[in-house]
């Protein structure tokens, strides 16, 4: 497939002072990472609440370790694809030319750092490290196949259950990511929401907030969303295509 991209807007990306990109699991889509939403998604078979969430951990702490423990069997296995690759390319390139960039993701599978990207901001926590749901204390429990538990392991300072370092639903974003990535959203000259179908909060009102502050705001999603609308750009396409195609052409134009 091959795409075009209107000088206006490779002009516009070249001469960007700041670019803010907002990723969700669509990025991690064409590595063999399921999404939450898609129709065969994380969600189809549970609802968010009954795995995602602490209440839901405490009803049954053994199906939430082991959605948890299979997701990570997953991650183990799969590779950043280009989507990933390209946004290490970009950042890159604007440190060379002194521009600004920051990358904030929803995603807890780190493919951005093990791609690359530096300075990754983790909205929603990661799938990698773990704590004591009781005293907070990190636990050190390192995932494999072999090992994968059925049950969630006790901590060894006071016995409590230990749970994954996500942000599950009700429960607060790390103040100091949500603060980085709200003041990145505000004074970034073009914002780019990718991979994310734009319903969860509070991550899912950055677009709107780079918007509402003047920035350009560009979409890459293959579908719909709910923010589709408010869009400038809205390149409808798989990230781990339309990134790479972006980038090509910004360099081409910028050489
Ligand atoms: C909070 C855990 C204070 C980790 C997740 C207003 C303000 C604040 C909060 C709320 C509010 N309204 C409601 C709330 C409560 C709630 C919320 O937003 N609920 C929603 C459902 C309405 N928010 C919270 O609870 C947050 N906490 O704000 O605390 C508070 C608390 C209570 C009440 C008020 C305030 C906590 C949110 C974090 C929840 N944790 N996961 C884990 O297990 O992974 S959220 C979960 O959804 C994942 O983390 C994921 O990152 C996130 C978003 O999903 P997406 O990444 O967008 O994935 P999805 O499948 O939805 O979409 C994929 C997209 O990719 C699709 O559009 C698809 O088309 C596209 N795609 C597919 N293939 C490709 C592609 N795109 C590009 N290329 C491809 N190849
Ligand atoms: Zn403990």
């Amino acid at each position: 497939m091959s795409y075009i991209f209107s000088d206006n807007l490779l002009q516009t990306l070249i001469e960007a002072r700041s670019i803010a990109v907002l990723t969700g699991a669509g990025i991690s889509a064409e590595s063999g990472v399921a999404t939450f939403r898609d129709p065969n998604g994380l969600w189809a078979k549970f609802r968010p609440e009954e795995l995602a969430s602490m209440d839901g951990f405490l009803k049954n702490p053994n199906r939430v370790w082991e959605w948890y423990e299979a997701r990570r069997d997953v991650i183990d296995r799969v590779q950043p694809n280009a989507g990933h690759t390209t946004l290490v390319q970009m950042q890159d390139w604007c440190e060379q030319q002194g521009k600004r960039f920051t990358l904030i993701t929803q995603n807890v599978d780190r493919l951005h750092q093990q791609a690359g990207s530096r300075d990754v901001i983790e909205l929603h926590g990661n799938i990698i490290e773990n704590y004591c749901s009781r005293c907070t204390k990190p636990h050190d429990y390192r995932h494999s196949a072999e090992t994968a538990a059925k049950e969630p392991p006790r901590c060894t300072y006071c016995g409590g259950m230990i749970r994954p370092a996500v942000v599950w639903f009700g429960e607060m974003l790390p103040p100091l990511a949500l603060e980085a990535a709200q003041e990145a959203a505000r004074t970034c000259t073009i914002f780019f929401s990718i991979g994310t179908s734009a319903e969860v909060y509070p991550a899912a009102g950055l677009p709107i907030e780079a918007k509402r502050a003047g920035a350009l705001f560009i979409e890459v999603n293959p579908n719909e969303t709910a923010i589709t609308r408010f869009a400038d750009v809205s390149i409808s396409a798989p990230s781990g295509e339309a990134l790479p195609a972006l980038f090509a052409a910004m360099m081409a134009k910028s050489a």
